[in-house]
């Protein structure tokens, strides 16, 4: 069953829908998460949380029934294209939470990896098990696991196929927070400590922390330099200097 995108408030939610699969990503899945990061791409959603359908699991992985049996070109391909997918994912113009409600394994991290922000239930389990099937993460989590808990961490999780539960996830900073409510409340509940900012301004914050990975300091300091000169010339940033002078909420307008 095809992932369902939902509006609800100021946010887009998408479901991811296979609960007897514990919604693993078929192929097919994949590919209307793409057409749904576009369709988001042009709302007026100030903030995505993706979560999965029922109790169980947020996401088990790609579709391990379909991955047998594909030749060399057809699984570079369908590699390329999930890890686009959730490169656009990572890019959208407006910040995203993965809202880990169970299982996160396999391309599920990997997915949740793509999100700006990850939370999860108390129960929730996750992990990189790639390697128990002779498989290697293929969605992008050998590149932003490192980036995210670094590389020590991420061997351990890449090289062991374990699984951690969801209070060593956040003492590795693998989550920012464990939620004990109704998922996608809490969801929102996290969202909304961002959502009333500029979204411009949210932009050049995700975009100039991330450089900070590729870049040495002196190349990203100019990047940081640049980033912010840019900030400086919105609209928002002229209200939120007022709004602090005169001692009002500054009402940003996202430009
Ligand atoms: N794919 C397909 N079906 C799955 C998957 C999956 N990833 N995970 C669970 N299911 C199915 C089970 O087969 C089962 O179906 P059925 O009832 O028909 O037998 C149903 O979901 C329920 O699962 P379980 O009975 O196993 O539930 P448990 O609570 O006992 O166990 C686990 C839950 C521990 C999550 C267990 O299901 C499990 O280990 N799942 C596999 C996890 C995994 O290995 N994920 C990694 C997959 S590989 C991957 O993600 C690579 C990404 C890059 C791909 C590149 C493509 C080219």
């Amino acid at each position: 069953m095809s992932p369902i995108l939902n509006y609800r408030d100021e946010f887009a939610v998408v479901t991811l829908n296979r609960p007897k699969m514990l919604n693993a990503l078929s192929f097919e899945v994949v590919r209307e998460l793409s057409r749904i990061f576009d369709e988001i791409a042009h709302s007026k959603a100030r903030a995505l949380l993706i979560m999965g359908a029922g109790d169980k699991a947020f996401c088990a992985g790609a579709d391990i029934k379909e991955l047998k049996g594909r030749d060399l070109v057809a699984t570079q391909a369908a590699t390329s294209f999930g890890q686009a997918t959730i490169s656009k994912l990572e890019t959208l113009p407006i910040p995203s939470v993965a809202v880990i409600n169970g299982y996160a394994f396999g391309g599920g991290l990997e997915l949740a990896l793509g999100c700006t922000f990850r939370i999860a239930a108390r129960a929730a389990k996750m992990g990189l098990p790639e390697i128990k099937l002779g498989l290697i993460p293929g969605y992008g989590g050998t590149q932003r696991l490192p980036r995210i808990i670094g590389e020590g961490r991420a061997l351990d999780l890449v090289m062991t196929g374990r699984t951690v539960n969801a209070e060593e996830a956040e003492r590795i900073g693998l989550i920012s927070r464990i939620f004990g409510g109704a998922p996608v409340e809490e969801g929102m509940i996290f969202a909304r400590q961002f959502t009333s900012f500029g979204l411009p301004a949210l932009r050049f914050a995700r975009e100039a922390v991330r450089r900070a990975h590729d870049l040495p300091i002196h190349e990203g300091l100019k990047v940081e330099n640049d980033i912010n000169t840019l900030a400086f010339q919105t609209s928002d940033a002229h209200e939120g200097i007022e709004a602090f002078e005169q001692k009002r909420p500054a009402k940003f307008e996202d430009r």
